[in-house]
């Protein structure tokens, strides 16, 4: 289920593969004894009631949508691990105090409409009017392929979950990077989560003949973009009170021909920290910068914000239950994020926590992303152990 065009493993948002992907979970969640639903945002939601009805659901959730060239294991190890979890509560006949959610988010991953963590923006109240109304460079309209998976846009305002809504949310993740294997640890009890602020940043000067146009007439968009791009990287490399790190990950370059002095350039940005206000700081920093090259290289350059998630903390209590599972199931250590989740919609009404499993050889969002299946089982028992303590205290 991913699209053959393209490279590694590719399963984009409202694609067919996606569609099919969806199709099968909810076959796996059906066979998992799970009441399967699929909310406003498109979200697709199984259900197994608790015994205690006035207590709030335990949401275990993650995402099935890839980057393009991604891997195996990015999100779908969350989801799969909860109806993983659901199907031994089926088969040992066990019932929770909690009635229990398995949730697969609808287009975690940055997409072509500017956004991440749609779906758990929409559960949480956090994707915009204005948002659903973007589109992709197909012309597809957010809320159309919302509607396209089942989800409702007109009620997403109406039908978000509010804080108290959810009584604890987990999420079993790869770790993305090289921690866990360096140090020799098979489970990470995270701590926390950056915050990934992304804008759109245009360059426009003026396309023209390289050959005829000396050097001191020129309105280059894409020399001027470089000197953004190499800015961006020297204000990350600065040293912060807490890691900071910044990417420009898309760079379109117009008219892009060899023999023509680039008009518009138009690059995507983000830069994460667990301190928002470090965030904010180097921001403020490259917009000053972007003015100078402006003045100084006659170019028109425009900064728009795409979208912004806020750092997150797990509570203390949170992370002594992951890490008294994780401590039974084998060797641990704490660790923050450094990539984003769905957590951080959640963290907006719920408490959240986090299990990492290691990445072989620190990789992500490629086709070498690999993490081995008994480092998976472990997390998924680690995950289960986590909820039935919760669900006991
Ligand atoms: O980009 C990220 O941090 C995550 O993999 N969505
Ligand atoms: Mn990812
Ligand atoms: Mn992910
Ligand atoms: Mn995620």
């Amino acid at each position: 289920m991913v699209d053959p065009s393209k490279p590694g493993w590719t399963r984009r948002p409202f694609t067919p593969w996606y569609q099919e992907g969806r199709s099968w979970l909810e076959q796996q969640m059906e066979q998992s004894g799970l009441q399967v639903s699929t909310d406003a945002g498109g979200n697709l939601i199984g259900k197994i009631e608790g015994s205690k009805a006035h207590l709030k659901p335990i949401m275990i959730g993650s995402h099935t949508d890839t980057v393009i060239g991604g891997g195996r294991f990015d999100g779908i190890i969350g989801v799969i691990a909860g109806i993983e979890i659901a199907r031994r509560l089926q088969e040992t006949g066990t019932t929770l105090n909690h009635s229990l959610e398995i949730v697969d988010f609808t287009a975690e991953e940055p997409s072509e409409f500017g956004i991440s963590t749609i779906g758990s923006r929409a559960m949480v109240g956090n994707l915009s009017p204005e948002m659903l109304k973007r589109t992709d460079p197909t012309g597809l309209v957010l809320e159309d392929g919302i509607r396209m998976i089942g989800g409702n846009p007109d009620k997403i305002e109406e039908l978000a979950r509010r804080k108290g809504d959810v009584s604890l949310y987990l999420e079993l993740h790869i770790e993305q990077g090289p921690v866990l294997e360096q140090n020799k640890k098979q489970l990470g009890v995270v701590t926390g989560i950056v915050g990934i602020h992304r804008y759109r940043v245009t360059v426009e000067g003026k396309p023209n003949h390289a050959g005829t146009t000396p050097m001191d007439m020129r309105f280059d968009a894409l020399t001027g973009a470089s000197e953004l791009v190499l800015e961006l990287e020297r204000l990350c490399k600065e040293s912060y009170s807490d890691p900071v790190v910044g990417t420009v990950g898309k760079f379109i370059n117009e008219p892009n021909g060899a023999n023509v002095i680039p008009g518009l350039v138009t690059f995507e940005l983000e830069v994460r920290s667990i301190d928002s206000k470090i965030i904010e700081m180097i921001m403020k920093k490259f917009a000053d910068f972007s003015n100078r090259v402006a003045t100084e290289r006659s170019l028109c350059i425009t900064l728009d914000n795409l979208s912004k998630s806020d750092a997150i903390r797990v509570l203390p209590d949170i992370q002594e239950i992951v890490a008294d599972a994780c401590g039974i199931v084998g060797e641990s250590q704490y660790l923050p994020s450094g990539a984003g989740h769905d957590a951080n919609q959640l963290a907006t009404i719920a408490p959240v926590g986090m299990i990492f499993v290691p990445s072989r050889d620190g990789r992500s969002h490629c086709p070498e992303e690999w993490t081995d299946f008994e480092d998976v089982t472990r997390g998924v028992e680690a995950l289960a152990r986590a909820i039935m303590n919760f669900d006991h205290s």
